[in-house]
């Protein structure tokens, strides 16, 4: 059998680097197929490349639109090798094997970033055959290697095996989804520039509707129109971020349109009723519960949340892990709310609920799992942040008791739900509860310590004792005032993560009050 051909097509806009490195292929035995001006400046360096008019017997048409749309060089690129057939057909056609592709586009972002540039000079730089050749190499991975970026030059040449003129597939397969990323990415560009020019077109009719700034348009099919954001001044839509599933959504009974912050309230209370087994009953303000509570019977679930700090519980989202019956709608229908959210309602509490016209009720089934899955977003003036959800939970069988004192039984059950609200309130945060619910939460504050006090003081305005309670703190404590504060109120247990330099003075604290302490190593930040 004769010694294979190697060819390498190399096709790139940005021309650093491709001189050398088609020199490097040239001596590992490729010969360099080029567009017409890689192959002008692949000659000025004194290479010997070939024109791709000479592979194909067609020159470049229209402008240079049409160079490489052509069946010599994307048979060459698509054929899959290993079968009989498709080697003798590129035969009767004269196609020969390529083994390397190297494309890098039209610059396409960096037309539109200059200044005055007309929508015709950006058309223009739309790349058409480049990201073909780009997507045929990259599904023909078995066959062929793809190079999109310049930094992975080198690594080509030191895997390819000179006789088959392949690195490994790994690097092959790697490659080829990069590519399919860079053409992906590429595309998005463009449709977000022509979004922008159509937004133009229609600057004067802007709809009502197209309430959003084109990113997320592109980024997200919107599912809702809100009535506003956050304040009624900043417009507010709610969007399915791409591959990201609806919950198995919503549906609301009664009420009014929901609004961006219901909807942000309504994320938190619901994700905290779901992080409890027992019936469970959350009241949150400003994404933070005040009252969280499980009881056997709702209503008093409910009740005793709702106690926790009953002035701030005026206007609330409600969250419940089970139906809502008649008896806890009643009890609902005491003080002005905003929304009810549970995962069924009785014909009875719907029935209640009709007298509140403005109560938005919804429905939505629990998760598979407790705490619902996903990612989260944040965006920032240059970018979004994008994280896992903080869905970790340390059970109290992983805890490690640091102090001299160990809990009663009632201190862990009081440990244990306390721990588990303080994922659910904002940092600084900290909770205060026994084993049925919280007895004080202090929330959001820069200093932990006034987290701890004002905890303190919400549980003595609500007429509720916090002598003999448990404390959680979702990270550790920076210094011992806290515990001092917690001593004097007679708080019994306390658990945090731990991992403070301070942590003996903290353990030493704790000792001396008596009081029961467990680190937990895992941290619950909320921003
Ligand atoms: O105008 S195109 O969309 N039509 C083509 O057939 C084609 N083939 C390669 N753009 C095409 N290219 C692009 O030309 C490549 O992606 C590369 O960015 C550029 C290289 O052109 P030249 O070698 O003439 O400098």
């Amino acid at each position: 059998m004769a010694e294979q051909k190697k060819r390498a097509l190399i096709s790139v806009s940005d021309k650093a680097g491709i001189a050398e490195f088609a020199e490097a292929l040239a001596e590992k035995g490729f010969e360099i197929i080029s567009s017409g001006g890689t192959y002008r400046h692949l000659e000025q360096a004194g290479l010997n490349p070939i024109k791709v008019a000479d592979i194909t017997g067609f020159p470049e048409i229209l402008d240079g639109r049409v160079k490489t749309l052509h069946p010599h060089v994307h048979g060459a690129l698509l054929a899959r090798y290993e079968l009989a057939s498709h080697r003798e057909q590129l035969n009767g056609h004269g196609i020969d094997p390529i083994q390397v592709v190297v494309v890098n586009l039209y610059p396409f972002a960096q037309t539109i970033a200059k200044e005055g540039v007309t929508v015709a000079e950006a058309i223009e730089q739309i790349d058409i055959g480049g990201p073909t050749m780009v997507r045929a190499t990259a599904k023909n991975f078995q066959n062929l290697t793809i190079l999109t970026d310049p930094a992975d030059y080198s690594a080509f040449l030191e895997g390819v095996d000179p006789a088959t003129g392949l690195p490994s597939l790994a690097f092959r397969l790697t490659m080829a989804q990069k590519a399919f990323q860079h053409t992906f990415s590429y595309d998005m560009k463009i449709a977000d520039y022509l979004d922008a020019v159509v937004a133009d077109e229609r600057e004067l009719t802007r709809a009502e509707d197209e309430t959003l700034p084109k990113v997320f348009r592109m980024s997200a099919e919107r599912t809702e129109v809100l009535r506003y954001g956050e304040n009624p001044h900043q417009r507010a839509g709610m969007y399915q971020v791409h591959g990201a599933e609806l919950p198995d959504y919503v549906t609301q009974h009664q009420g009014k349109l929901l609004s961006y912050n219901n909807l942000v309230d309504m994320e938190a209370a619901w994700r905290c009723a779901c992080d409890f087994d027992r019936a469970t009953a959350v009241v949150v303000k400003h994404t933070n519960p005040c009252g969280v509570a499980s009881h056997d019977v709702l209503e008093e679930a409910f009740r005793r949340a709702r106690k926790v700090d009953a002035t701030s519980s005026f206007g609330g989202v409600i969250a419940f892990n089970r139906e809502v019956d008649e008896a806890t709608a009643i009890a609902i229908n005491e003080q002005f709310a905003e929304l009810v959210i549970a995962p069924a309602f009785s014909e009875a509490a719907l029935k209640k609920f009709k007298r509140k016209k403005n109560l938005r009720v919804l429905e939505i089934h629990l998760p598979d799992g407790r705490l619902p899955r996903g990612l989260e977003f944040k965006r920032l003036d240059h970018g979004l942040l994008v994280q896992d959800k903080d869905n970790k939970r340390v059970p109290f069988s992983d805890w490690k008791l640091v102090s001299e004192r160990q809990p009663s039984e009632a201190e862990v059950a009081a440990l244990t739900m306390a721990w588990q609200i303080v994922p659910h309130v904002k940092s600084n945060a900290i909770v205060y509860a026994d084993a049925d619910g919280a007895v004080g939460i202090g929330a959001g504050q820069m200093s932990r310590v006034d987290s701890s006090k004002i905890g303190i003081a919400k549980a003595g305005e609500a007429g509720l004792t916090i002598a003999g309670c448990a404390m959680a703190s979702d990270a550790f404590f920076p210094f011992r005032d806290s515990i001092d504060a917690a001593a004097a109120a007679g708080v019994r247990a306390i658990v945090e993560p731990g991992g403070s330099i301070r942590d003996e003075e903290v353990i030493q604290a704790a000792n001396e009050h008596g009081i029961a302490l467990f680190f937990t190593e895992t941290r619950h930040f909320k921003h």
